[in-house]
């Protein structure tokens, strides 16, 4: 029986995974390392200061940097997107969203937050959706981040729900094996060549349908049993 779907924010909800970039885009420049919207791809849904470890490998500068020096690089990186999260609105909503967030709170589904942003609870406000939510899982007080599973986990254990009864909608690679690991149900949100762990993979979020959604999940359920 489902009992909850289980979002990631960056890149399902809301597009600030494009801020991400912008903001890592600026500060790479800033220390001479040129980062495109392809690399971009393996920052989605990694923890901030992940994030800027890769940034720094993949510039061959790794160890040209201080502890106390990355911590401000990354205080940079979050204060300018921040500015720029902030002026995000509802319009910000991703396609599909809004409808498949009213249809699953139609059918007595709950509704989990997943991500790994310590920003997330300001994009949920910005957008004006904070109450679709029954559980927003915290990523500050989750140990490993994604692809581990534990902040998926820590999502059906706020929301009281059995994992394997669980829905989980990721638009990245370290997210799917996440879910996946969570023993939940995946749908990924993108092009196959990130996602082809998930269960089921649409294009856009517009394709993001409730029966459509259902109707997978219930086959794949029946495809598990037999
Ligand atoms: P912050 P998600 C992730 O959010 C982003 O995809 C990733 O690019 C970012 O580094 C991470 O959040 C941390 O975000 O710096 O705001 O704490 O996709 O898991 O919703
Ligand atoms: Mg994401």
């Amino acid at each position: 029986m489902l009992e909850a779907f289980i979002f990631d924010l960056d890149g399902v909800i809301t597009d600030t995974a494009y801020y991400h970039y912008l903001a890592w885009k600026k500060l790479a420049d800033d220390i001479g390392i040129d980062i495109d919207i392809e690399f971009n791809e393996s920052l989605k849904g990694i923890s901030r200061m992940e994030s800027l470890n890769k940034i720094l490998e993949y510039g061959y500068k790794k160890d040209l940097f201080s502890e106390e020096e990355k911590m401000k690089m990354a205080e940079d990186k979050n204060n300018y997107y921040v500015s720029l999260i902030n002026k995000i609105t509802s319009n910000d909503i991703l396609p599909g969203i809004k409808n498949l967030l009213d249809d699953i709170k139609t059918n007595d589904v709950k509704i989990g937050l997943s991500s790994a942003s310590k920003n997330a609870t300001n994009v949920l406000k910005h957008l004006g959706i904070s109450d679709k939510f029954d559980f927003i899982a915290d990523a500050s007080k989750c140990r490993n981040t994604k692809p581990y599973p534990d902040i998926f986990l820590m999502s059906a254990k706020g929301l009281g729900v059995n994992p394997k009864n669980c829905i989980g909608i990721e638009d990245a690679s370290a997210g799917i094996d996440a879910i996946n690991s969570a023993n939940m149900f995946s749908v990924g949100v993108g092009d196959y060549k990130n996602l082809k762990k998930a269960n089921l993979l649409v294009n856009s979020t517009s394709q993001l349908n409730f029966k459509y959604i259902l109707s997978e999940y219930n086959k794949y359920i029946v495809r598990s049993i037999i």
